[in-house]
């Protein structure tokens, strides 16, 4: 493996929340009378909570919100969706997740998540992750969201790496292109395999360690 370093998206990659974005936006569209799918929470992936929003209300009717009325949206919709989180536990991690975390690591690899999700360090303990990194980026500590290449580039920063010998491992096309900008290596799985924009498409995270 010609890596240092591998960055994991969290969302989609480690665990898979995204049923619980969705539960939770449906219920908050639901409110301003949209109809909310699951085509269009695919389009939520990678993408910061107010940009989810944003996009959901490309469908609204109603009469103009104001930012009083968006902040409250945005709090309610992360309550509704931490309600969900608060039940997760180690076992939502997949034997593969942990095992390839594990083999990366005896492999002297550098590990970091780069997730947009102000909840990432509340799941990495629930499913009890924490301990695999060596350093988390996530969207506390960011201004841009992915595409833009922060996230990423602030996890290389954390574990010392320089870009060009990082893998980033990513479930969405915001994702991928956010690591591209970054000039770190990129690695599909899931959603991101459709649009075969990544330099490497994988079925299942052990393939990380053919690469
Ligand atoms: P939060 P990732 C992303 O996580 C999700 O894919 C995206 O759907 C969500 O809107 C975003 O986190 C923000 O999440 O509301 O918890 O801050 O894929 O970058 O790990
Ligand atoms: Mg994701």
């Amino acid at each position: 493996m010609g890596f240092g370093a591998v960055i994991f998206d969290l969302d989609g990659v480690l665990v898979f929340t995204d049923k619980y974005h969705y539960l939770a936006w449906k219920e908050i569209a639901k409110e301003l009378s949209i109809d909310f799918t699951q085509e269009d929470n695919n389009r939520l992936r990678g993408v910061s909570r107010r940009e989810s929003l944003d996009i959901i209300l490309e469908k609204y009717k109603g009469p103009s919100l104001s930012e009083e009325k968006i902040e409250d949206l945005l709090e309610r919709k992360n309550n509704l969706y931490r309600e969900y989180l608060k039940e997760m536990s180690p076992s939502d991690v997949t034997k593969d997740v942990r095992d390839t975390l594990k083999k990366l690591r005896e492999n002297g690899l550098k590990l970091a998540v780069g997730s947009s999700s102000k909840n990432t360090s509340f799941i990495l303990e629930k499913t009890d992750l924490t301990d695999y990194f060596d350093a988390v980026a996530d969207g506390t500590m960011i201004t841009r969201s992915k595409p833009d290449p922060e996230v990423f580039l602030k996890a290389a920063e954390f574990i010392g790496m320089d870009p060009k010998d990082c893998l980033v491992i990513e479930d969405a096309d915001a994702g991928i292109e956010a690591a591209k900008a970054a000039g770190m290596h990129q690695a599909a799985i899931g959603a991101a395999r459709d649009s075969h924009a990544s330099e490497y498409e994988i079925e299942s995270i052990s393939d990380i360690l053919s690469l």
